[in-house]
C-alpha cells in the first residue's frame, strides 16, 4: 500500500508540507483545487501545486475531490456541458501526473454531521452523528450550523455557494429514483470511461456518509450491493471504488473485510477511519485503534495485506487532539497517530505473509 495524506493547500489548510514530511512512510499528498463543481482547473493552478509537492518529494497521485456538478447527478441536459468539463479535467491532472480521481455522487450534500467537536471521555473531540437531532433538522439550518462552526475554512463538498439554493436543489431529487441515479451514474461514467484510459487515470468513487438516505434524498453507494452494481456499470475497469470504512461501516451491516476481500483489485483508494457506533444509530469517529470503536481495524489492514492491496491509502478524518486548532477532522495529530497504527499492522501483517510464502518455497 502507498500512504498518502490529504492536504488542502497554502491558503486552505493548517498542516505544512513540512510537517507532513515528518510524518513516517507517507509518500504522497492528496489534494485537490479549491474549484466549485464543474470549473475547469486552471493549468497554472494545477502546475503550482505539482511543483510546491513534488517539491517536498511527494506525489501528486490522488486528487480528492473533483466534484461532480449536480446536473449531473440530475440527469439534466444542462450536464452534458459539465461533463465535457469534467473529461477536461481528467486529461489535464492525467497528463500532470494524477493517477487516481476520488469523486462522490451524493445528491446535494457531501457527508454530513450534527456536531464538529463532540467531547470524548478522554477530553479529545471527534465529530458526531446523532440520529435524532439529524430527524428534526431542516436541511437549512444543517448548513447554518456547518457554517458557523466550519470557521474560515472551505470544507470538502460544503460548497456554500451551491448550497445557497438548497431549497432548489433539494426538490429537484423529488422525483429521482435510486434507478435514475444510478442511471444518471452510468450515462456520467460510459463518457468518461475513453478519457480515463486514454489519459491512465483511475476513478474511485467515496461512499455515501453516513450509508443511508437523508431528507428524502436518495443514495447509491452506501452498501454491498450497490457496490457491486456499480463496478458492473462499465466494461472498463477504470470505474472503481475508494473504500472509506468510517463512513460505510456507521451500518453495523456492512462488513468492511468482506468488502475488501471481494472488491480487492478495484479499490484504488482506502480510506482507514474508526467510528464507535451506538444502538440508536448515533454514531462518533474515534481514534483509528481497534478497541476504541466499532470497527476493527486489524481486521481491515489484515484483509488488504491479504489481497497484497499496492493502491493508496489514507487515514480518513482524525480527532481533535492536543489542543490542535485544525479544520474539523483533519488535523495533524491524530491523522498522525492513525498513520503509525496503520503501518504498524500493515508492516507486521507484510512480515507475516513473506514468512509464510517463505516457508511454503
Ligand atoms: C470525506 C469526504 O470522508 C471523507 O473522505 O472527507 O468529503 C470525501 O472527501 C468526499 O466525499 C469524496 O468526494
Ligand atoms: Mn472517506
Amino acid at each position: 500500500m502507498k500512504m498518502v495524506f490529504r492536504w488542502f493547500g497554502e491558503e486552505n489548510d493548517t498542516v505544512t508540507l513540512k510537517q507532513i514530511r515528518q510524518i513516517p512512510g507517507v509518500v504522497g499528498i492528496v489534494w485537490a483545487l479549491s474549484a466549485a463543481a464543474g470549473e475547469i482547473w486552471p493549468d497554472e493552478e494545477i502546475y503550482h501545486y505539482k511543483s510546491l509537492i513534488e517539491g517536498y518529494g511527494f506525489n501528486i497521485d490522488v486528487v480528492e475531490s473533483l466534484n461532480v456538478h449536480e446536473d449531473i447527478k440530475l440527469g439534466l441536459p444542462s450536464g452534458e456541458e459539465y461533463i465535457e468539463n469534467y473529461k477536461k479535467n481528467i486529461e489535464k491532472l492525467g497528463k500532470a501526473g494524477v493517477r487516481v480521481i476520488c469523486y462522490n455522487f451524493m445528491p446535494v450534500f457531501d457527508w454530513i454531521r450534527t456536531e464538529f467537536a463532540h467531547p470524548l471521555p478522554d477530553g479529545s473531540a471527534g465529530m458526531f452523528y446523532e440520529s435524532s437531532r439529524i430527524n428534526d433538522i431542516d436541511p437549512h439550518r444543517l448548513v447554518t450550523i456547518f457554517s458557523k462552526s466550519a470557521k474560515d475554512f472551505i470544507l470538502p463538498g460544503w460548497d456554500m455557494e451551491r448550497l445557497k439554493h438548497l431549497q432548489k436543489l433539494v426538490e429537484a431529487y423529488s422525483n429521482i429514483t435510486e434507478d435514475d441515479l444510478l442511471h444518471n451514474l452510468k450515462q456520467f461514467l460510459e463518457q468518461i470511461m475513453p478519457v480515463c484510459e486514454k489519459y491512465d487515470v483511475k476513478m474511485a468513487i467515496h461512499p455515501d456518509d453516513p450509508p443511508w438516505s437523508l431528507f428524502g434524498l436518495p443514495r447509491i453507494v452506501r452498501t454491498k450491493e450497490h457496490l457491486r452494481r456499480i463496478l458492473a456499470l462499465t466494461e472498463s475497469k477504470y470505474n472503481g471504488l475508494a473504500l472509506c470504512s468510517g463512513s460505510l461501516g456507521a451500518n453495523p451491516d456492512n462488513n468492511i473485510p468482506e468488502m475488501i476481500r471481494e472488491f480487492g483489485d478495484r479499490i484504488y483508494f482506502a480510506h482507514i477511519r474508526n467510528i464507535k457506533r451506538y444502538d440508536n444509530g448515533d454514531f462518533i469517529e474515534c481514534s483509528h485503534r481497534a478497541s476504541d470503536g466499532s470497527l476493527d481495524i486489524v481486521d481491515i489492514v489484515q484483509a488488504y495485506s491479504d489481497i497484497e492491496f499496492s493502491g493508496y491509502v489514507r487515514p480518513d478524518h482524525g480527532r481533535q487532539i492536543w489542543d490542535e486548532n485544525s479544520r474539523p477532522g483533519y488535523g495533524l495529530y491524530d491523522r498522525a497517530l492513525g498513520i503509525m497504527y496503520i503501518l504498524g499492522i500493515w508492516d507486521h501483517c507484510e512480515k507475516v505473509r513473506m514468512v509464510k510464502n517463505d516457508c511454503n518455497k
